[in-house]
């Protein structure tokens, strides 16, 4: 384990690298305990750096066992090397082949960071800095080098060798029964994308031509039986591809493009070089085992991982504080992807109630830092959604502020002058401010301030005059390390609508409001709109176009009309939230829960609408979440008033739209086959929805529908969705559909996942006991962190009236997991252990036990620096 108290490392203390690393050959001779890996790289000094600077290549926990300077051994007194690093503090020169033979023991890799096993295969992990797990190397994202990568093994263990690039050659090793393949990747690139695997994987295989007519093999490797499950990952690729060409003008540039689907593994998906590594449940999809949100989750992944063939890899990040500059602008381009194969409302909704869950949660909270930190001492705990969603929204803002053109001229730029290098989020900034004209140094501030902005807004009508003036505040509420805020750039984009339900003009003066964004800048500003003729209702953040906590004075009746006719959908959406989310956190506070008929009203016509997309239906109809309305409460929360307030609500939706839902619930059932289409989902989706409200109560009626539902599903979607309303009531129809889950999906992990998490997420007072008592089932694993995620994390995360439970040992258990978990996997230890994001704003009681948690956590010697860094910020 590393030291667990690393020194921070900061932003403004970056230097370009000393020695500069032009070809990297690495010889791999995979052994599951003893793989030895021969590295020969051809050092040269950056003529930028310190003039005499030693050689310093970090490492981690790795054995050397032979050195050699342009082909000569080096005398031990030549060098120095730990399992951390390897110094040359006297160079001979200032350009020279280093030969550095190390072993690597890739089945005690217990991190998964490096080389490690995964179902008796071979793969690694590099990004952010798990090269260094293999040799020593300046392990920088600013050291870029052409990779050539032999790698050897046992032709019965190990028939499959894949590595970066196009393949160059391969064959028996003579005399022996290993076998070879060498790799070579044109490509320069920073030693974080590397990647190899070996193993026995079956092959799926399809191709692609692009734009400008090149051939590109593409292969889907997972464990042999799995093949036609890898499906749907395949024509997701295709889909990527093409409209990349289309969106963005970027092609593929090798020869081949291969993924490779494995059980182990710390995140999503990684995106090597030519050899991107899933986790395999980004991959695997069938009708039978598959949600249509692990549908969408494996169309949006796959894309984003490829997407980042161009924004990450081509042109890669500096430093890694620059990380939201790949990871930021990838997703945004995946939600892009994704809003053009599905439809572009739902999915921004379902992007927004993602970005306030999860981002808006972190931001208001002690983990709360810049999309740009400034300073990590683990970077692993960065890959956040502060960088990568709200990332994302950066970059939308830009495109609303610089419209399509504007926005696309400046991507290219941005690919021109960049193409190849190691880049910042300054050069990003100045593509588009040199492609446009456009002045973004206060745009910036989104890059460094961090905290959710909020933005106030009054509205004056003048009925004499035919204007309507708009009064907006801004203000950043303060955040660790950060007291003072700047008035930042906000996006507005918004309607004025009429009593007839449209939009009246937008117009400044004489001037038409382009595209319909103002441009909010100061820290107070008013619009005066001009030329109407009636009072209008405003529709404000359309699209959500600014990542701000909004604070207008719309009235409930304002927001039942907007979720009548708003012509923005997403704000038809919204309306309808914010009405419930108003009443739910009012009763919540003890107060009277009053707008509820309105509220019953509105969803009442909104279900009734048939010119809406079901899909659309089933998101405005889901109230806003618990987690939503703790953000909301703010402080002194008490999760289980949340959650009775709640649920009421609930009870009463479900009872007064007991016939339309009963309809619609009739309406949509189809004897159709499954297809994983958007339209389809949403049609199951609206369904469920249904089913699942005519269930709140636990009536008969309502539990034998779902009972039927399970029992006759032929698809996950509709199975799950069934269990899942099931799960809810305490009666003996749950125990006996789990147990029949289980019997007929034992065999299949990603889906006894699910059952895992259906049960963590029981919101009873025995479901702390149920979890433990599934730590001991022996399909649940603490070395796989998809069977931890889906069951601790499951419980920590989303089910917050048992884990932050009224005596603490919710709170407790935690704590007890992630501390028998760190040594073994800390990645997977810290992300646990963020659950504690939110907990200074539960009430006095349950706030001191995650605390008392978290300071034991924080107290307990040989922490991982992972852990130690979570733990110490989530206390301070
Ligand atoms: N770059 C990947 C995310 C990723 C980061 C670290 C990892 O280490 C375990 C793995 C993946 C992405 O954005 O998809
Ligand atoms: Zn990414």
């Amino acid at each position: 384990m590393r030291d667990a108290e690393p020194q921070a490392v900061r932003l403004a203390d970056y230097r370009p690298p000393e020695w500069l690393v032009d070809t990297v050959d690495l010889d791999v001779a995979l052994h599951p305990t003893q793989t030895r890996v021969t590295a020969r790289l051809a050092l040269r000094r950056n003529p930028e750096g310190t003039p005499d600077a030693p050689v310093i290549l970090e490492g981690d926990g790795l054995t050397l066992v032979r050195l050699a300077l342009d082909g000569a051994p080096l005398a031990g007194s030549s060098f120095e090397a730990s399992p951390e690093r390897l110094a040359l503090r006297h160079p001979p020169s200032d350009a020279f082949t280093l030969e550095i033979e190390t072993l690597v023991d890739p089945t005690a890799n217990t991190q998964l960071m490096g080389l490690y096993r995964t179902s008796n295969n071979y793969c690694t992990q590099c990004e952010p800095e798990g090269f260094r797990r293999i040799t020593y190397f300046p392990d920088r994202p600013d050291v870029l080098a052409v990779y050539t990568t032999r790698i050897e093994a046992e032709l019965d263990e190990a028939p499959v060798l894949l590595g970066n690039g196009n393949l160059v050659s391969s064959g028996p090793v003579l005399g022996a029964s290993r076998h070879f393949a060498v790799w070579h990747d044109p490509w320069p690139k920073p030693s974080y994308l590397f990647a190899l695997v070996g193993g026995k994987l079956a092959k799926v295989s399809d191709s692609f031509t692009t734009a400008s007519g090149r051939q590109v093999e593409l292969g889907i490797y997972v464990e042999e039986g799995k093949e036609a499950r890898a499906g749907y990952a395949m024509d997701a690729l295709k889909r990527s591809m093409r409209w990349d060409e289309e969106a963005f003008g970027r092609e593929y540039d090798l020869d081949v493009f291969n993924i490779v689907a494995v059980s182990d593994f710390n995140m999503g998906a990684m995106e090597n070089k030519g050899l991107n590594v899933f986790n395999d449940k980004y991959v695997l999809a069938s009708p039978q085992t598959a949600t249509d949100a692990d549908y969408s989750g494996i169309e949006g992944v796959i894309a984003h991982e490829y997407f980042h063939n161009w924004t990450g890899n081509r042109i890669t990040c500096r430093d890694w504080f620059q990380l939201c500059l790949k990871e930021g602008l990838t997703v945004f381009r995946d939600q892009e992807f994704s809003s053009d194969q599905r439809s572009r409302p739902v999915k921004r909704i379902s992007d927004v109630r993602m970005l306030k869950a999860a981002q808006f949660t972190e931001d208001s909270g002690p983990l709360a830092h810049p999309v740009r930190p400034e300073t990590y001492r683990e970077i692993n705990n960065f890959y956040t959604a502060t960088v990568y969603e709200k990332g994302s929204e950066v970059v939308r803002m830009l495109k609303t502020l610089l419209g399509e053109e504007g926005f696309r001229k400046g991507m290219d730029l941005y690919f021109e002058r960049h193409d190849g290098e190691a880049a910042t989020i300054e050069d990003f900034l100045a593509s588009f401010a040199d492609a446009t004209g456009h002045d973004l140094s206060q745009f910036a501030l989104w890059y460094s301030q961090s905290g959710t902005p909020t933005l106030e807004v009054k509205g004056a009508w003048d009925e004499a005059a035919g204007t309507y003036r708009l009064d907006v505040k801004q203000s950043v509420p303060p955040t660790p390390g950060q007291s003072e805020k700047k008035p930042m750039v906000i996006p507005l984009a918004l309607g004025l609508v009429g009593p007839d339900g449209a939009d009246m003009p937008l117009m400044l003066g004489n001037t038409p409001v382009e595209r319909g964004v103002v441009e909010v800048t100061q820290k107070e500003q008013s619009f005066l709109f001009t030329g109407l003729d009636a009072k209008p209702v405003p529709s404000l953040n359309r699209g959500f176009s600014a990542p701000v906590n909004l604070k207008s004075d719309l009235t409930p009746e304002d927001r039942v009309f907007l979720a009548a006719h708003d012509g923005d959908p997403f704000n038809r959406f919204d309306a309808l939230q914010g009405l419930a989310l108003g009443l739910l956190t009012r009763a919540a506070r003890g107060g009277a829960a009053d707008g509820e008929a309105a509220l019953i009203d509105a969803a009442g016509r909104l279900l009734a609408d048939a010119a809406l997309d079901p899909a659309f239906k089933a998101q405005a109809l889901a109230l806003p979440g618990e987690g939503e309305i703790a953000r909301e409460l703010g402080s002194d929360v008490d999760p289980d008033a949340v959650f009775a307030v709640r649920k009421a609500l609930r009870l009463k939706l479900g009872a007064a739209l007991a016939g339309p839902l009963a309809e619609t619930y009739a309406a949509l059932g189809t004897a159709a086959p499954f297809t994983p289409d958007a339209a389809s989902a949403g049609r199951r989706a609206l369904r469920n929805l249904a089913l699942d409200y005519l269930a709140v109560s636990g009536s008969d009626e309502g539990v034998a529908r779902a009972q039927a539902q399970f029992a006759a599903a032929d698809n996950m979607t509709d199975r799950m969705a069934a269990l899942a309303v099931l799960a809810q009531h305490d009666r003996p129809e749950r125990a006996a559909a789990l147990d029949a889950f289980y019997a007929r999906f034992e065999r299949d992990a990603l889906v006894i996942d699910k059952w895992f998490t259906l049960q963590a997420q029981i919101p009873e007072a025995g479901t702390l006991e149920r979890v433990k008592a599934l730590m001991l089932h022996p399909a649940f694993s603490m070395g796989n962190p998809n069977r931890v995620r889906a069951l601790v994390g499951a419980f920590a995360a989303t089910n917050p009236t048992q884990f932050n439970r009224a005596d603490g040992a919710g709170h407790a258990f935690l704590a007890d997991v992630v501390l028998s978990l760190d040594a073994k996997n800390p990645q997977v230890a810290s992300r646990l252990l963020s659950a504690f994001k939110t907990w200074r704003q539960l009430e006095p009681g349950r706030r001191g036990h995650a605390e008392a948690a978290l300071r034991r956590v924080a107290d307990t010697p040989g922490l991982s620096p992972d852990v130690a860094d979570i733990a110490t910020r989530s206390l301070g």
